[in-house]
């Protein structure tokens, strides 16, 4: 059975249904620090308020639901983690740090996802390679380079299988992202459908990766159900689908939406942050060890962004 940690987050939030239509409802256990998502996750498979810091209660729960792999899906993200970097630390940290001890003594494979953002200034910008020098300048970053080695010292030390990746900026638009320097290229969609405008927090020339939800979930699945002896790299494997700049993805948007305008009001903090990641990342690497291959690029997902958007405002979502 599968537990998810943090199911209420942005990525947690449509990893349940999706688990739940593949592998049954009762065996994808859903668990957040609140019950505020609870009901929301598409279905009525177990769910369970856990504050993930707390290792008995996830212990237990392990046990009781007789748990084989934890994805921990819990984190504050990068420009939330700068605001309070103490916090950021004690949580990301401490939810991976009792996934993988709990995986440990449970005999269970651990999925923790890291990022783009465990990239920094002195990383290779273009065709930024799996292995590669990670001095990140956030305290996101930092907990994201320091999850991937601790989740490649479980596994070499205790033999613990753990895998991730190294996820990109993702789009989806079921539940909106919240403190995300990437989180700009979902907002967007959102302000073309009801205001016809945006303002950019992130400059037009600063590239990021980028991904469609569909193409992260299915990723999850492929790389945990792949063939462990094929795998020469665990944590974490580069993976992207696109990428793009501001101005590339209004241009996208403006082919759509003929009226729709934006102007820049630059944030320094998420300016700072988003030039010290990847233009784009090389993730020939996940393509070979466990067939790691995107379907949505800029103008399917765009299509499909509207669309979805477009229904929800009509349906007075938001
Ligand atoms: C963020 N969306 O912007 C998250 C993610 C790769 C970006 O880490 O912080």
């Amino acid at each position: 059975n599968i537990l998810i940690v943090g199911a209420g987050g942005q990525i947690g939030s449509e990893l349940v249904p999706y688990f739940r239509s593949i592998y049954g409802n009762n065996n994808v256990v859903a668990t957040d620090i609140n019950d505020k998502c609870k009901g929301t996750l598409g279905d009525d498979g177990p769910f369970e308020v856990l504050d993930a810091l707390n290792g008995e209660e996830f212990a237990q729960l392990v046990k009781k639901y007789k748990i084989d792999t934890i994805f921990n899906m819990v984190a504050l993200l990068s420009a939330t983690g700068e605001k309070n970097p103490q916090l950021a630390w004690k949580i990301n940290m401490g939810a991976l740090m009792n996934s993988l001890e709990i995986g440990r003594e449970n005999g269970c494979a651990v999925f923790t996802p890291s990022s783009i953002g465990a990239f920094g200034t002195s990383t290779p910008h273009d065709g930024t390679p799996q292995d590669t020098v990670m001095r990140p300048s956030t305290i996101y970053g930092v907990c994201k380079v320091t999850g991937e080695l601790l989740s490649d010292y479980y596994h070499s030390r205790f033999g613990v299988d753990t895998r991730s990746v190294r996820f990109p900026g993702i789009i989806s638009n079921v539940t909106l992202p919240g403190g995300g320097t990437t989180d700009y290229a979902v907002e967007i969609y959102y302000a073309a459908i009801k205001d016809k405008s945006f303002t950019c927090p992130i400059p037009k020339d600063v590239s990021m990766d980028m991904m469609y939800m569909p193409d992260a979930l299915s990723a999850m699945v492929q790389l945990m159900e792949a063939n462990p002896d094929k795998l020469v790299h665990r944590n974490s494997f580069n993976i992207t689908a696109m990428h793009f700049t501001p101005e590339e993805i209004f241009a996208a948007i403006k082919k759509r939406i003929p009226e729709f305008t934006m102007s820049y009001n630059v944030d320094p903090v998420k300016e700072a942050i988003s030039r010290s990641w990847p233009n784009w990342m090389d993730d020939s690497c996940a393509r070979e060890e466990w067939g790691w291959n995107p379907k949505w690029n800029l103008e399917n997902m765009t299509d499909d962004m509207l669309k979805v958007i477009a229904e929800k405002y009509a349906a007075k979502l938001f």
